[in-house]
């Protein structure tokens, strides 16, 4: 995710991103499960998700992801790398006033708008999770929208529109890091074996081209997934680790201050039962 891919983001109306800015409280009383690390119940944690579509774990102490990622791996199924690099299965979110990581977008102090993770990926993880190892002085929250949600708001302007979003492929272009366009067709809704409405979106891309007034409702779920009123908002804290049904809701997180670290790890587990909804036509130019 390039900063100069954000063209999408930065259409919204600048009211809405200064919002931002202030959002400084939880908007949520959000379960906490606290654990210890060496008694994870799975089985409830997937009960929980399956509900709720979400949970938040609160580690009595500093979690070894690695051994966290082999214990997870029967229940959330396998591990999925995050970059073209094959050894990229634990990846660091990770920013640091005193040196520039990367220039990407998520590992600098801006937020992220709406999005479900793995996007480009043939298929993408079902599983997300992040654990919050430093989190910044101020902003840093995290933000959570449910497809439920997004689908629901569809329907209510246009249920023809909300059922072609089923149907009808979008055509996504992102930049390559070594230059070139990646291109792929993908549908943004779909319906799951359990029946539920699943979402696969990334506004951050140079191009996203679909009928006109897909197009449309493309920039409205933009809008509509981004005003804080459609969030649930929370803060991770250290220790902490938020696990998403990545089918099921899209996530951000808010900008933080400059002069703080954050650091974030990140898993991308697919699932056991491998859905729908993947991507058809992928072409690299
Ligand atoms: O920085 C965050 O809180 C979340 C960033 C994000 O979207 C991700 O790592 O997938
Ligand atoms: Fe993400």
């Amino acid at each position: 995710m390039n900063s100069q891919e954000i063209r999408y983001f930065n259409s919204l109306p600048s009211l809405l991103r200064q919002s931002y800015v202030k959002i400084n409280i939880d908007n949520s009383n959000l379960l906490r499960i606290r654990v210890e690390e060496t008694k994870i119940n799975f089985d409830e944690i997937v009960e929980v998700i399956g509900v709720r579509d979400y949970c938040i774990l609160t580690f009595s102490s500093t979690l070894d992801i690695q051994e966290f990622a082999e214990k997870a791996n029967p229940f959330f199924g396998d591990l999925m790398s995050q970059t073209q690099e094959a050894s990229s299965l634990i990846y660091s979110v990770e920013y640091n006033p005193q040196f520039n990581l990367s220039n990407m977008q998520l590992n600098s102090n801006s937020a992220q708008p709406m999005h479900t993770d793995g996007h480009f990926k043939e298929k993408s993880p079902k599983y997300l999770c992040l654990y919050c190892c430093e989190q910044a002085k101020n902003g840093g929250f995290s933000q959570m929208v449910f497809a439920d949600d997004v689908y629901s708001y569809i329907k209510s302007l246009s249920l023809e529109i909300a059922e072609q979003l089923f149907s009808e492929y979008i055509e996504y272009s992102r930049r390559r890091p070594k230059g070139g366009l990646f291109k792929y067709n993908k549908k943004l809704f779909f319906r799951r074996n359990d029946g539920k409405i699943g979402i696969s979106y990334n506004p951050i891309m140079y191009e996203i081209k679909a009928d006109k007034k897909i197009e449309q409702a493309l920039t409205l779920i933009n809008y509509f997934t981004n005003k804080p009123s459609s969030q649930t908002i929370f803060r991770l804290q250290p220790n902490e680790m938020l696990i998403l049904d990545n089918e099921r809701v899209l996530h951000g997180r808010t900008s933080f201050d400059r002069t703080s670290r954050r650091k974030l790890k990140r898993l991308w587990f697919a699932g056991r039962n491998i859905e729908e909804n993947g991507i058809k036509n992928m072409l690299i130019i």
